[in-house]
């Protein structure tokens, strides 16, 4: 089994398979210090949690992850909260850095005995109707690598090699939804105990606990505008505006150490399975990341794989294999459609034009219902945490 990608998809699959005694080695392009330390997503899913706890692979985030089960909405309505750990199927989301679930996801990996290469990048991936498709690829001394398996699980992202191998056939959902995000990582305390969403006129502001130290801060921005077109004393002060600060407390200022112009899209592939190639993760469906779902989508279609590969490869049961692509799509697109409300929620037009105002109103009637109706919370909650 070739597994290309070492983000929480390959690294996942990777650890099932070698608990299965199956074969595999992952081919990753970066090293494993950027491997180690690349901060992305933060919020996992209860099942999510279920499923890494089943494969012994929740030690880091059970010792360190912190639950979190309560998020703010601050409009030109005021503000309010809703606690969707107790509605809904009353699951909070545990907080738990992306890259130290990678961390314990690769050290797990190399102690069960599992093979990676790092500096290793896959170009393409060949004869996928084939018996034994073959990866071409460029190692980590620049000399061109193959290699060859029986299966290849892409979980190299949305521009890695196995999307650009795929047969004629694949349909592919694109949808840009015109909305750009300038995602922050603040070494600075949670300035509040909940999620912060505030939808404002000069555009939406996000706030996101990390840890005790560090906090994500999201700010809908300028299309094409670099990361760093904006000072960091302006971009706090713009946070403070849209978070209406002065009515409901300041926020904690610290240094912001990463920034990252995020185009919110949705990119969805199908099938999934291409012959002997399978997509997982990012590569198989993008998702904005306005409902966090991308990582949580990524362990669960990756241990959805695993349980269908071993089933096949150990026992000759190939049905969970022929399911995969069905299965997996379903919960993509009720990801996808609860992200897309999201968007609708969180982000107004700004025009003055009667059909800007028209969206506008609705947006705010959706927030009321949101904040009123016990049924749309616990809507709101099932979907929020769920995947
Ligand atoms: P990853 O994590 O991108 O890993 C892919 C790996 O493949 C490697 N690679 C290659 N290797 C070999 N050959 C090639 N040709 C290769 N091309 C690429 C890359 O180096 C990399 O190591 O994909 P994966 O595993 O599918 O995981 C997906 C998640 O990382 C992603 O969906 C989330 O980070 C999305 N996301 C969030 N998801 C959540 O569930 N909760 C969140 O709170 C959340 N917050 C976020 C997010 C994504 C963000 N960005 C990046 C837009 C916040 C942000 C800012």
């Amino acid at each position: 089994m070739v597994v290309l990608g070492a983000g929480p998809a390959g690294l996942v699959l990777g650890n099932i398979l070698v608990d299965r005694g199956i074969d595999c080695v992952v081919l990753e392009r970066a090293g494993a210090a950027r491997v180690r330390t690349r901060a992305r997503a933060g919020f996992l899913a209860a099942n999510t949690v279920r499923i890494l706890e089943r494969h012994g692979l929740a030690e880091g985030l059970r010792r360190r992850g912190q639950p979190h089960s309560t998020c703010e909405f601050r409009t030109e309505d005021g503000r309010f909260r809703l606690d969707y750990g107790a509605l809904g199927q009353r699951e909070p989301h545990t907080v738990y850095p992306q890259q130290d679930l990678v961390s314990d996801l690769l050290t797990r990996f190399q102690e069960r005995g599992g093979q990676i290469r790092f500096g290793t990048e896959a170009v393409a991936v060949r004869d996928v109707d084939g018996e034994r498709p073959e990866v071409v690829a460029r190692e980590a001394d620049g000399r061109p690598g193959l290699w060859r398996a029986r299966y290849v699980a892409g979980c190299d992202g949305r521009h890695g090699a196995a999307r650009r191998s795929l047969p004629p056939g694949a349909v592919r959902h694109h949808r840009d939804h015109g909305v750009t995000w300038l995602g922050l990582l603040a070494e600075a305390p949670p300035s509040l105990d909940a999620v912060g969403y505030a939808v404002h006129e000069r555009g939406f502001a996000g706030h996101m606990a990390r840890t005790s130290e560090v906090t994500r801060y999201y700010l809908q921005y300028e299309r094409g505008a670099p990361a760093d077109a904006w000072s960091a004393e302006r971009i706090w002060d713009e946070l403070e505006l849209r978070m209406r600060a002065r009515e409901f407390g300041p926020l904690r200022r610290g240094r912001f150490v990463q920034r990252s112009v995020v185009d919110l899209e949705s990119d969805v592939l199908e099938p999934l399975r291409h012959g002997t190639l399978f997509l997982v993760g990012d590569a198989a469906g993008l998702i904005s990341p306005s409902a966090a779902k991308g990582a949580n989508l990524a362990v669960l279609e990756a241990a959805v794989l695993a349980d269908a590969l071993a089933a096949d490869l150990t026992a000759g049961d190939p049905r969970g294999l022929d399911a995969y692509s069905a299965r997996c799509l379903t919960h993509i697109w009720r990801a996808q459609e609860f992200s897309h409300w999201m968007i609708g929620l969180l982000h107004g037009p700004t025009g003055a034009d009667g059909e800007s105002l028209f969206h506008n109103s609705l947006r705010r009637a959706r927030l009321a219902s949101l904040r009123t109706s016990r049924s749309q919370q616990d809507w709101f909650a099932e979907h929020y945490v769920g995947v």
